[in-house]
């Protein structure tokens, strides 16, 4: 089963998993569940044939089966669950997803155990915004190849910020409350500005802060008679300013409870208030069915403009400001896997069958030394429960993974701080071009990847 939001390499999991099946016993057969978690709980599947395999095989997307984000939650959700894993004879069910999703794989695989219902429950590392990693699970797949396609797209403009040298280009990047994307992206391109949303939250910077930044950097750079320039920006980001964290969190409990903004504390009725309408709505979205605000749905690229915008003005200054924005998300999710995420996914396939074979329930499968050659990698399963902890969801305390975030102690992080005074005034700009998705070497991994490799050697 898929959950959540796809990612390149799904299909070469399925294409793993049904490989190393076969391998283990002929008889073997394996089902997908169609749409995700609701899917399951609706008992509707799929027969997964040695043609359906080859016809996805390397295929971006996850249409072979879709995805969804229902999360199994109530106890008659668990139940359902528990039923569909008798009434088809499951032995084993696999979800492939984020940090939600392998929460609730535990979740399951905990209420199977005390219902004494044998199903072995495995889960796989999924997600672009490269949140789902630990000191085991060296990276979720699909971060690879999204950065690498939103690194080429970023280069594009990079060259032609410089070559038309008149506008300046906002780039928001999908990761949800993670930085990874947007970190590995400026180390593969190099932008003038990038902010990275745990650094906010670490320094304790306004939304002025960054205002101000944009708009010190965008008046340095046209005295040098640049009027152009590009800056990126992580999707969380408005989630880390503190003055919308808090909001967000009260917004969060009002919509929970039913009321309207009325009742939000006095500060963030006012903050809430002063927004432009269209922010405002995009705040009151739908929460996802985790309880989390849809941060790709909010415009922080238009809003951190028109407010540089303001500022400019406010500052009397003379020169151009011709902004552009873009929000790099979809383009991103459904690409053909990377050499990297095709070989690396198809591998987790087989490992996920090695912890279906060896009844490794409630683990997630994982592949250790991923910057060396396949040869050297090693299949691992880590225990997920072990990864839990209590975080507010939906005005409640809740089990759940912990996200990864960019720390700034992180090697990528580091190196990144190396260089940014120097991208910011000069043109430094790096253009990594398409992906490769062929190779007689090692496939190339992410900057991040290979500086927390070499950090823990
Ligand atoms: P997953 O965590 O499910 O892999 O999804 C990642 C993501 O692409 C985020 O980067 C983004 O914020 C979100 O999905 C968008 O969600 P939706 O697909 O529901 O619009």
């Amino acid at each position: 089963m898929f959950s959540g939001g796809p990612a390149p390499g799904g299909h070469n999991v399925v294409a793993g998993l049904y490989h190393a099946l076969k391998e283990l016993n002929p008889n073997n057969s394996l089902s997908g569940y169609l749409g995700g978690p609701q899917g399951l709980l609706d008992g509707k599947f799929i027969e997964i044939t040695s043609s359906l395999v080859d016809d996805f095989f390397n295929l971006g997307g996850f249409h072979m089966l879709g995805s969804g984000r229902t999360k199994i939650e109530t106890d008659e959700d668990f139940q359902k669950a528990m039923q569909v894993c008798n009434n088809h004879r499951l032995n084993a069910l696999v979800f492939v997803g984020g940090d939600d999703t392998n929460t609730n794989a535990a979740l399951l695989d905990e209420y199977l155990k005390k219902h004494g219902q044998h199903c072995v429950i495995i889960g796989v590392p999924k997600t672009i915004d490269g949140d789902l990693k630990s000191s085991e699970i060296e990276i979720s797949f699909g971060f690879d190849t999204a950065c690498k396609v939103y690194s080429e797209m970023i280069g594009n403009i990079c060259f032609d910020a410089v070559s038309s040298r008149k506008y300046w280009h906002f780039i928001k990047l999908m990761g949800r409350k993670a930085s990874h994307v947007t970190l590995e992206c400026a180390l593969q391109t190099h932008p003038n500005l990038t902010f990275i949303s745990e650094e906010v939250e670490e320094k304790n910077e306004s939304l002025s802060d960054i205002i101000s930044t944009v708009a010190d950097t965008v008046m340095k750079r046209a005295q040098d008679g640049k009027n152009y320039g590009v800056c990126l920006i992580p999707e969380g980001l408005i989630e880390f300013v503190p003055e919308f964290k808090s909001l967000i969190t009260a917004l969060n409990r009002v919509l929970a409870e039913g009321r309207s903004t009325e009742h939000l504390p006095s500060g963030q009725k006012e903050l809430f208030d002063t927004l432009p309408d269209a922010i405002q709505c995009q705040l009151l979205q739908d929460r996802d069915p985790h309880g989390n605000v849809q941060v790709s749905k909010i415009e922080t690229e238009k809003l951190v403009y028109e407010m540089v915008d303001q500022e400019l003005k406010k500052r009397a200054f003379k020169g151009k400001f011709n902004p552009i924005a873009h929000f790099f998300g979809y383009e991103g999710r459904c690409s053909h896997p990377s050499l990297f995420d095709g070989v690396y996914c198809y591998n987790l396939g087989y490992v996920s069958a090695a912890l279906i074979q060896n009844e490794k329930s409630g683990y997630m499968a994982g592949i250790k030394n991923l910057d060396q050659s396949v040869e050297k990698w090693q299949p691992i399963g880590v225990k997920i429960s072990k990864m839990l902890i209590d975080e507010e969801r939906k005005g409640k305390i809740k089990k759940v993974i912990e996200k990864a975030v960019v720390k700034l102690k992180d090697p990528a992080f580091e190196e990144f701080k190396k260089s940014r005074a120097d991208w910011q005034i000069h043109d430094c700009y790096q253009s990594p071009g398409p992906i490769q998705f062929e190779g007689t070497k090692k496939a190339a991994i992410t900057k991040t990847l290979a500086l927390e490799r070499a950090g823990q050697k």
